[in-house]
């Protein structure tokens, strides 16, 4: 794995969705992209196309992380965005299991990443940390505490970077997305395909690529310019729970 001449981007959970969009961004930009997630051979097949770098990657797993970090050469740019979602149930009936992965991935998946990686960002001289969050960061809503708590934990992880790394070649974006269409709702509902169409009936959601967008402008900022944090929706989308649909 070598690149003279383009810096180094880490995308995660970049075999499909969000992240396969912005690890293609992030080549059209200019980045060698090296893509991380469970599905290496989705990763693989992006990296052939974009002449990137495809690493397994369990977000969820300790030793999965490090050999993941000392595997990549260099990292000027983070892009934590492994996450998602499990159910959508009232507190009352709340699944523990469910919740516990979704503190391990979206949080505690964020906090290794950025331990890991964080060196490579200093010795960078210019580093980068994007972590894509969610409105579920910014707002509560019912039937959804276990995600809207977890993606509150992750996006305190990140914000709270902001204050510590001050003074370091570090910058810190967060990209909070109201409705996308990926396959989030379908792992939401466990492969419930009608419950996952219904999420978008009548309404246009933004696209993986909107989101990626967005992250590469982000990332191709002048080294002084920070965008701490942006919040996209769909223009039928005013919250979480209030859309207009046709
Ligand atoms: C996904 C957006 O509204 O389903 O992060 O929480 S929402």
């Amino acid at each position: 794995m070598s690149s003279p001449d383009r810096p180094f981007a880490v995308v995660t959970g970049a075999s499909s969705g969000i992240g396969a969009a912005t690890a293609r961004a992030l080549a059209a930009a200019g980045f060698h992209v090296v893509l991380g997630a469970r599905r290496v051979d989705l990763c693989a097949e992006i990296a052939a196309e974009i002449d990137g770098t495809a690493v397994r990657l369990d977000v969820t797993d300790a030793q999965s992380v490090s050999a993941f970090a000392a595997a990549v050469p260099g990292c000027r740019l983070l892009v934590n965005n492994a996450g998602g979602a499990k159910g959508l149930e009232p507190v009352a009936e709340a699944d523990e299991e469910a919740w516990r992965w979704m503190y391990e991935t979206n949080v505690i998946g964020t906090l290794r990443m950025t331990k890991a990686l964080l060196p490579a960002l200093l010795a960078s001289g210019d580093g980068h940390i994007v972590t894509v969050t969610s409105i579920a960061a910014i707002e509560a809503y019912d039937n959804g505490a276990g995600y809207t708590g977890a993606k509150h934990a992750q996006a305190m992880v990140h914000r709270t970077l902001r204050g510590e790394l001050l003074g370091q070649p570090v910058r810190l974006t967060e990209v909070a997305p109201g409705m996308v269409e990926t396959d989030f709702s379908l792992v939401r509902f466990e492969g419930d395909q009608e419950k996952a169409d219904a999420v978008y009936r009548g309404i246009t959601p933004l696209t993986a690529s909107d989101v990626a967008d967005v992250i590469a402008f982000a990332a191709t900022r002048p080294s002084h310019v920070n965008l701490d944090q942006i919040v996209l929706k769909p223009r039928a989308q005013a919250s979480a729970m209030r859309a207009h649909r046709t």
